[in-house]
């Protein structure tokens, strides 16, 4: 297992907004907590959707969590739609929560629902995704990936992929981007062409690139126009496991196997990946870690208490080849 603990601590310590006003209970949610009559804290939580597995497992974690740290949870699902979030942040901010979390669908378009809430003086904290702001103000940190490095990552374990199949002569690389827009396609795209453009420029080309939206349907759609207009790709770089699982419908419907004529490189590690490369359909999984619940939780009770929190919490990610895939699934815990 190629371990690598990404963790940076910007030590840009934001004191969250002290003192905030309790937050009344319209809907007579859980009562206040039960020791010395402090109130609970209440999160009000903004999630993208459920487009893929590693959503699915994000959203359990935010969840679960939530109960065992004594936080009062309003969940809302957006349904792929950023304009949803910015309503849900809307009425979060309209009941008085303590604090405001979110994973923003797309890097644009906060600014105004965020200084909203900055005017109310709710604190907002960013999972999983970033976002694009003149005003750092507007969050108080995110906890998540660095999506730029697991695309350096997935460049790099390619390099050790096309080895150890022993590839000879060119590299045509089809990519399934992400949701347009959304940070992790923006940056695993940047950071897989910086290691390209630095140390595979005459090998190395990517023939076709496109949004499959983080979905199975988005990627096996996509990969079946890929496949008819460009019939020599030999690898795929999906954005997620999802996107490649469909992918790998397309490759197969087309005659070809997944895994030795086309050789793929996900992001995510959700177990149906972690199948897929254990059948050997997949070459290569760079992990991106969804249980960020925990961590959150941890991160709004500083918030709301005015203590100082890193600019920026990274989750601690591993790579893994197929030939780790049998002994890694039973670990997998999403
Ligand atoms: C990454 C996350 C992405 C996953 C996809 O942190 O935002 O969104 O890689 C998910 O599976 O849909």
């Amino acid at each position: 297992m190629l371990n690598r603990r990404n963790f940076l601590t910007a030590a840009v310590g934001v004191a969250a907004t002290a003192g905030l006003a309790a937050c009344a209970k319209e809907d007579g949610g859980p009562s206040d907590s039960s020791s010395g009559g402090s109130k609970a804290i209440t999160l009000g939580f903004a999630q993208t959707g459920s487009e893929s597995g590693w959503r699915t497992a994000n959203t359990d974690s935010v969840k679960a969590a939530a109960p065992e740290a004594g936080i009062n949870l309003k969940f809302s699902d957006a349904q792929g739609k950023p304009e949803n979030q910015i309503s849900a942040i809307r009425s979060y901010i309209a009941q008085g929560v303590d604090v405001i979390a979110f994973s923003p669908l797309v890097v644009k378009g906060w600014d105004a629902v965020l200084k909203e809430a900055k005017a109310k003086n709710i604190p907002v904290v960013l999972t999983d995704r970033s976002i694009e702001t003149s005003d750092d103000s507007l969050y108080v940190t995110l906890v998540g990936s660095d999506f730029t490095d697991e695309g350096r990552r997935a460049a790099k374990i390619l390099e050790k992929v096309l080895e150890k199949a022993g590839h000879k002569g060119k590299v045509k690389i089809a990519q399934l981007e992400g949701t347009t827009g959304a940070a992790p396609a923006i940056e695993r795209a940047k950071g897989f062409k910086e290691v390209m453009d630095a140390e595979h420029k005459d090998d190395w080309e990517i023939v076709a690139s496109q949004s499959g939206d983080f979905t199975r349907a988005g990627g096996k759609q996509v990969m079946q126009a890929f496949l008819q207009s460009n019939p020599d790709i030999n690898v795929l770089y999906a954005h997620n496991d999802d996107m490649g699982l469909g992918a790998i419908q397309a490759i197969e419907a087309a005659g070809k196997k997944p895994g030795k004529d086309i050789l793929i490189v996900t992001v995510d590690g959700v177990k149906d990946g972690f199948a897929a490369m254990a059948e050997g359909k997949i070459n290569a999984i760079i992990e991106c870690n969804p249980l960020l619940g925990p961590q959150l939780m941890e991160v709004v009770k500083k918030v709301k208490n005015g203590e100082k929190v890193d600019r920026w919490v990274k989750t601690k990610e591993s790579d893994f080849m197929q030939d780790q895939a049998k002994a890694e699934l039973p670990n997998r815990k999403y």
